[in-house]
C-alpha cells in the first residue's frame, strides 16, 4: 500500500515528519501542496479541513499531526531507526521533548513569521517581543539540557525530527545568542544530519518566500 504525504518542502513541519521517512528510506508518494498541484490541496481540503500540514494517507486512513504521523510510522511501516524507544519511560522523555520543540520553539518562531505575512498596519510589534523572550527562555533551558548530549533524548528520535527544523527557522527570526553554545552545536549537528541535510536542500528553492528574508547561510 503506498503511503501518501501531504506536504511542501519548505514547511516546518512536513520537514520534521519528512526527517522520520528519510531516517529509514520509508517509500512513500510525495502530494505537493503548492498552486502548481490543485487537485492535491482539493483532497487535502477535504480530508482535513482545519488545513494544517502535513497530513499522511496510509490506504484509506488520514493521519494528522507530525509526532502521530510518525508514530504511526514505527508502528505500521517500522524500519530500522527506532524514532521512539521501546522502553516506556525513555519514550516518554522523547515524546517530552516532542512537545517542548513543538510548543515553545515551532511555536513562538511561527508566532514572528506570521506576524511578518500580515500586512504592516495589523502587525503587533508586542506579539513579537513576547516571542522572542519565549524563545530566549526556551533556548536557554535547552542551552542546559543539551550539554553533553548528542541528541535531545537517547539515541536520535522523534524529538530530534521535531528540533531540527524548530531550531532551524528560530535561528532565523531570533539568532541562537553565543552564550547559548551547546544549543548552537546541537542545531549544526542536527543540519550535518543527512536525512535533515536533504529536507533543507530540497526546501532551499523556496527561501525567497520567506517573508523576514532567509539569512545567507545554512
Ligand atoms: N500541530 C500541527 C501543526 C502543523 C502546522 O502548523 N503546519 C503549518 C505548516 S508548517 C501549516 O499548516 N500552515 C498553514 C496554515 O496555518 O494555514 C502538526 O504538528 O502537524
Amino acid at each position: 500500500m503506498t503511503l501518501m504525504l501531504f506536504a511542501h518542502p519548505f514547511s516546518s513541519y512536513s520537514q520534521k515528519v519528512l526527517i522520520a521517512l528519510y531516517e529509514n528510506a520509508t517509500p512513500f508518494t510525495y502530494r505537493m501542496l503548492d498552486p502548481d498541484h490543485p487537485d492535491n490541496g482539493a483532497e487535502f481540503a477535504r480530508l482535513w479541513p482545519p488545513a494544517k500540514f502535513p497530513l499522511l494517507l496510509d490506504g484509506d486512513r488520514a493521519v494528522m499531526e507530525s509526532s502521530t504521523i510518525i508514530e504511526h510510522l514505527q508502528i505500521h511501516h517500522p524500519g530500522a531507526v527506532r524514532l521512539i524507544p521501546d522502553d516506556p519511560a525513555a519514550a516518554l522523555e522523547v515524546r517530552m521533548l516532542d512537545r517542548i520543540f513543538d510548543n515553545h520553539v515551532m511555536t513562538n518562531m511561527q508566532r514572528i513569521v506570521n506576524d511578518a505575512l500580515r500586512p504592516p498596519e495589523r502587525r503587533d510589534p508586542v506579539e513579537v517581543e513576547q516571542a522572542k523572550a519565549a524563545l530566549d527562555k526556551a533556548y536557554g533551558w535547552l542551552d542546559g539540557h543539551m550539554t553533553a548530549r548528542g541528541w535531545a533524548a537517547g539515541d536520535f528520535s522523534l524529538a530530534d525530527c521535531a528540533a531540527a527544523p524548530s531550531l532551524f527557522y528560530a535561528d532565523w527570526v531570533h539568532p541562537i545568542a553565543e552564550q547559548f553554545p551547546a544549543l548552537r552545536a546541537y542545531r549544526a549537528r542536527l543540519l550535518a544530519r543527512p536525512s535533515f541535510a536533504r529536507a533543507v536542500d530540497e526546501a532551499r528553492p523556496y527561501r525567497g518566500f520567506f517573508p523576514l528574508g532567509a539569512p545567507d547561510r545554512d
